[in-house]
């Protein structure tokens, strides 16, 4: 089963199981009291962070995707607030939801260049990398790019900010 990868700055690097998901404190029992129209279970990333012990040096953090296509670096402050879905009832969460590791960041700003944004709310992830400095980002920077991307998904999504 895919587990959550945390590595960088960070006291020492770990892989997270489900059951070691589960087992963390702050959970978040329904993901939508905190972003509406969203399902699920999860943790906070401030719980997984708090877990692996960040070092001083950190400043941002990079979530990538298990392809390793998709990956977005924001900085660490914006995201202690975030939760890492991982669970839709007693089960893991499902790949049509992003699962079975999702992030997402509550109140972000539409899709927009870098930044907090909902692009940041990386989908089938597989590792969270601390890191001095901003790691890989590929949010797409451009409104056609994300037109592109989501032409890819398959589906359609959130206007680009006018900007
Ligand atoms: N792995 C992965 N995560 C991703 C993306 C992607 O292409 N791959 N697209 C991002 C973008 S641009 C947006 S706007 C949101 C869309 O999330 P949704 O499909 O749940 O609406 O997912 C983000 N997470
Ligand atoms: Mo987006």
């Amino acid at each position: 089963m895919q587990q959550l990868h945390i590595e960088g700055e960070v006291q020492q690097a770990r892989d997270l199981s489900f059951v070691e998901l589960v087992a963390l404190p702050g959970q978040v029992a329904d993901v939508g009291t905190l972003i509406p129209g969203r399902e699920g279970g999860g943790v906070r990333l401030q719980s997984i962070l708090e877990a692996v012990g960040i070092s001083p040096a950190a400043t941002h953090s990079t979530v990538v995707s298990s392809d390793g296509k998709f990956s977005a670096s924001v900085l660490l402050d914006a995201v202690y607030e975030a939760v890492v879905a991982y669970r839709l009832g007693s089960g893991p969460l499902p790949q049509t939801k992003g699962g079975p590791i999702r992030f997402f960041l509550p109140n972000v700003e539409e899709c927009a260049i870098r930044g907090v944004d909902a692009c940041a709310n990386v989908k089938f992830v597989r590792l969270t990398r601390l890191s001095y400095g901003p790691g890989k980002d590929t949010r797409p920077t451009s409104a056609t790019s994300h037109d592109e991307l989501h032409t890819q998904e398959g589906h359609e999504h959130s206007k680009w900010r006018k900007v």
